[in-house]
């Protein structure tokens, strides 16, 4: 492979995923992109050490500092390919992005406006961790469009969407909100993490930058921990300088296992959604399902909006069973081929309780208010064979 070079802009997404920022290794011609492990990079002199702290000139100094390592430049510049965004950082973890991302917008006095239901610790840093730093948050069901119109400020630096959020897998309209924010002088941030680029391409919808929290889809194997964003060179410019000095950075192997993860994106992200559909659909059937909550369901509450923004519905489905948390309870426990355990995106099925687990951190009145129920059970479908997962369902179902 020689580099896309002028062909980059054109290809195919699948393509993208595959070549997308390789080029081939200047020294020995190796085909997969190298994993730097080095801290520090070797200046020729001191005028161009100088040069490179100072901004003046282009390269690598210290792998906290961006552009960090060779391997973590082309990670970015892939993911940045394929959200549509002119470059892109990566982090430690989705929350380090998260966090990069407020430090480098908001300061004391500045207002955020956020969707209701978000990841339990984006939760806790908007509600416990920012307050402290004088800047207020507002959390609205972004669903209701309207309800964002009516919490801007003056002092609105930020919205937040996460769409489809975690756990309830709601949606909001990210063109009519990007829209707002960008008449009310606010940057548009999406958690594109359910969907990946794959599925939904946030910056193309008119938002100002769209991050992942490569743990899941990205990496895609369960095996890392990281985070990544995408938009435009002058707000990466402006967010390096807290990424140095908040260092919350990604290892390179872990960089290195994103770029792997980031070649099967499109051929896993199909088929965690044509599984999810299936079992979807088999829950809805069942007798003993009070509800299902799945974007590609035509009676999921946002299901026109979530076909006209996203190409496909991803992996993440919710579900609550009659009988309410004893019940879900019971079936988390009868399941033999799903592992019960947090996270998602993994190739393997996955099964949690957001209410006890991932969004355990939400107080009770909270969770409840937004309908994260105490019931609800969420489910991550892996790329196994749909008739296992449903056959393991179906089991643990009959075990209630
Ligand atoms: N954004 C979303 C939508 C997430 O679901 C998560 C983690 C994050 C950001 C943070 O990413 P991290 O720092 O973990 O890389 N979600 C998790 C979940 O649902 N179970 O465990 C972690």
């Amino acid at each position: 492979m020689k580099g896309l070079g002028e062909m980059e802009r054109k290809v195919k997404f699948a393509t993208k995923c595959v070549h997308a920022a390789e080029k081939p290794d200047p020294v020995f011609g190796a085909h997969t992109t190298p994993i730097f492990q080095t801290s520090t990079f070797i200046f020729e002199n001191v005028s161009q050490g100088t040069a490179r702290f100072a901004g003046e000139e282009a390269g690598y100094v210290y792998a906290r500092i961006p552009p960090n390592t060779p391997t973590h430049a082309v990670l970015a510049e892939k993911f940045a390919e394929l959200e549509g965004g002119e470059t892109g950082q990566t982090f430690a973890s989705g929350m380090a992005a998260i966090t990069a991302i407020a430090l480098t917008s908001l300061r004391q006095g500045d207002h955020l406006i956020s969707t209701d239901v978000v990841y339990g610790c984006t939760y806790s840093l908007f509600s416990q961790v920012l307050p402290g730093l004088g800047i207020e948050v507002s959390f609205v069901d972004t669903s209701e469009t309207e309800n964002v119109r009516q919490a801007f400020r003056p002092e609105t630096k930020m919205v937040f969407l996460e769409s489809p959020a975690n756990p309830t897998l709601t949606v909001c309209d990210i063109t009519e909100i990007a829209g707002m924010a960008k008449e009310n002088g606010a940057l548009c941030v999406v958690d594109n993490t359910f969907s990946t680029p794959y599925f939904q391409r946030p910056l193309e919808l008119g938002a100002d930058l769209s991050l992942s929290s490569c743990t899941k889809y990205i990496g895609g194997h369960a095996d890392l921990l990281g985070g990544i964003a995408a938009g435009s060179k002058d707000f990466m410019n402006r967010m390096s300088s807290i990424v140095g000095y908040t260092g919350g950075i990604m290892g390179p192997h872990e960089a290195w296992l994103c770029i792997r993860g980031l070649k099967t994106l499109h051929i896993r992200m199909e088929r965690h959604a044509e599984n999810a559909m299936k079992i979807a659909e088999f829950l809805e059937s069942r007798p003993e399902v009070e509800w299902v909550r799945y974007p590609g369901l035509p009676s999921h509450p946002q299901h026109e909006l979530a076909s006209k923004q996203m190409s496909g519905f991803s992996g993440m489905l919710s579900f609550e069973i009659k009988g309410g948390i004893e019940a879900g309870r019971k079936l988390m426990d009868n399941v033999k081929l799903c592992s019960l355990a947090v996270s998602l995106g993994a190739t393997d099925t996955l099964i949690q309780h957001p209410a006890s687990m991932t969004h355990a951190c939400v107080p009770c009145s909270v969770r409840r208010s937004v309908g994260i129920t105490d019931g609800l059970v969420r489910l991550s479908v892996g790329i196994e064979a749909s008739e296992d997962i449903i056959a393991d369902l179906e089991q643990a179902l009959e075990a209630i």
